[in-house]
């Protein structure tokens, strides 16, 4: 009778108060063009939510214990893959103007990039990567996903040619496709809060160069990375995120104030050149 007793608190636990749920998404494999802040047209793939090409790819949502329920449209004349980072089984092809349904439960926080691994890092490259979040708080947060642009290698690989990645010469970046001056005010992108708010950055990186972001004016503490575990906890200023790398960090303000939160490598807040047209953003705190 204890047994049982104990089982019914246990289901009760797992089942009436946790309530996991499913999430159901579609993401539609589009091929398109990313327009830069200077309006140049680059050959551009992304994961959208619907039928039409939006040049951010879809972000995917969950609490910690959901299943995703999810169905990856292939629209492009081409075979893709799918798979997401730090997940096993989900990996599989979608044939040319086909679907795959993909259905899995996330019992870790963190963030994970779903992209198509197809030649890779070729089509992760082209756009096809987003970010999966997991969460296990509802704290503001902020999404950054972000990449570098090199024009000749867009142009080379949508037309079936082969680049040199030693040779890699980006000269735009963006955060959810987009670029300063384009990203200021836009809410998901840069952080606003309260003195002594707990707010939430998660970032990923699915380019192919280094990122390296700087706070001014706070601390921010590493919670997750998905490939360099041994930094979660740190407290620091800049963060370095390795290509395919994705990182969660929260930041909980010590004094009103508004700040740039940018790439420090310098030529990450150029577009084509031109100041400062990359990942700049500002960091707003009111008391
Ligand atoms: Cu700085």
């Amino acid at each position: 009778m204890k047994q049982v007793r104990i089982l019914f608190l246990l289901l009760f636990f797992s089942f009436g108060i946790n309530s996991y749920g499913v999430v159901y998404e579609s993401v539609y494999i589009k091929c398109d063009s990313l327009t830069t802040v200077d309006a140049v047209k680059l050959p551009y793939y992304t994961f959208s939510p619907t039928d039409s090409f939006v040049q951010q790819n879809h972000r995917v949502e969950l609490m910690v214990g959901d299943t995703l329920d999810l169905w990856v449209h292939n629209t492009d004349s081409i075979d893709h893959y799918f798979d997401i980072q730090g997940t096993t089984g989900v990996r599989d092809t979608i044939p040319a103007n086909d679907s795959i349904h993909v259905v899995h439960q996330f019992t870790t926080p963190g963030v994970f990039i779903y992209y198509d691994p197809l030649k890779f890092p070729v089509y992760a490259y082209m756009g096809l990567s987003g970010m999966l979040l997991v969460k296990d708080h509802n704290h503001a947060s902020f999404y950054w996903n972000t990449k570098e642009h090199d024009s000749t290698f867009n142009y080379t690989l949508a037309s079936g040619g082969s680049v040199l990645w030693n040779q890699y010469n980006p000269k735009y970046f963006t955060i959810n496709g987009i670029s300063h001056p384009n990203i200021m005010n836009n809410p998901v992108i840069n952080i606003a809060g309260n003195v002594g708010d707990t707010l939430v950055l998660y970032i990923s990186n699915t380019g192919y160069g280094m990122r390296s972001i700087h706070f001014h004016g706070y601390h921010g503490e590493i919670m997750f990375s998905s490939s360099k575990p041994a930094t979660v906890g740190r407290v620091k200023d800049t963060f370095p995120i390795y290509p395919m790398e994705a990182v969660m960090i929260q930041i909980v303000p010590d004094k009103p104030g508004v700040y740039p939160v940018h790439e420090h490598n310098l030529v990450a807040v150029t577009g084509n050149n031109f100041y400062p047209n990359g990942m700049f953003t500002l960091m707003n705190i009111q008391p």
